[in-house]
């Protein structure tokens, strides 16, 4: 019933689109699939939404997945892999098209090829798919957590997505050590996105830094945040790293002074162009 419905909506789809570039989808993923919204479009008409949707989806190398939601005439661009938040969309309300790709890769529409990019969300030991394990020369750790972190007024009480984060436990160590996560892999030259969700709460909560760094030549900070930011997962919307076979990816968490100091990461992702 389900591939009848998308043959069907797959030839209405093309009459409906009126001069924007066809948005070339290959199947109706189930509903069930959730999916994370990256933006949603209001039309004034059904014709109108499928118009907005095909090109904004053939612009937007994000972009894997559409809903069009024909009730509040409302589309939205989605990413079509393992869900991130739930969206409240119902069989009747909106249908979904999306690109076959596999889960964990994203629909390249300029190339039409399905691409591969880096995740660590830290939900497995060891992480064979993360692109940042621990480097050897920290003189701090990042630790695998799950729940709350041991001390009160310090640290998360729950991963931003899934079960697992990782945090520097401050209540050991001295003022100033540092915890480095490191690339492992070479990447191509280009600038890449880098994404993320960090959590800094804490009265001594020191600072947070993502670096690049060619070969052993000095090392660039690319973005960089110090303090309290409050008991909350904070979403870092993007960070341009130009990196290329010699580069490396730094993630560096500085200990303060006392054991309100924990700082968490969770769910980064790697985005094989510049931040849109
Ligand atoms: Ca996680």
């Amino acid at each position: 019933m389900h591939l009848l419905r998308g043959l069907q909506l797959m030839v209405g789809f093309s009459e409906l689109i009126h001069g924007c570039i066809q948005f070339d989808f290959s199947s109706e993923v189930s509903f069930s699939d959730n999916a994370q919204v990256i933006g949603t479009y209001p039309g004034s008409s059904k014709d109108e939404l499928f118009g907005i949707c095909a090109s904004r989806c053939t612009n937007d190398i994000r972009c894997n997945a559409i809903d069009i939601c024909s009730e509040n005439l409302k589309c939205k661009l989605i990413r079509g892999w393992t869900p991130l938040t739930t969206e409240s969309t119902s069989e009747g309300v909106c249908q979904r098209f999306q690109m076959n790709c596999q889960d964990g890769y994203f629909f390249d529409r300029q190339n039409e090829s399905c691409i591969q990019h880096d995740i660590c969300d830290f939900e497995s030991d060891p992480e064979s798919t993360c692109f940042l394990p621990a480097s050897p020369s920290s003189n701090f750790v990042w630790t695998r957590k799950s729940g709350s972190t041991p001390s009160s007024s310090t640290g998360p009480t729950a991963a931003y997505r899934g079960m697992y984060y990782k945090y520097i436990e401050t209540t050991s160590g001295s003022a100033g050590d540092k915890a480095i996560l490191q690339s492992s892999r070479a990447f191509q030259v280009k600038t890449y996105c880098l994404t993320m969700y960090y959590h800094m709460y804490g009265a001594t909560i020191n600072t947070l830094t993502i670096r690049t760094q060619k070969g052993n030549s000095a090392a660039i900070d690319r973005w960089t945040l110090s303090g309290n930011q409050g008991d909350v997962w904070h979403h870092l919307s993007g960070v341009n790293l130009p990196l290329d076979s010699q580069t490396k990816i730094i993630i560096e968490a500085t200990k303060g002074s006392s054991f309100t100091g924990d700082i968490a990461i969770d769910y980064v992702e790697l985005w094989p162009f510049a931040c849109p």
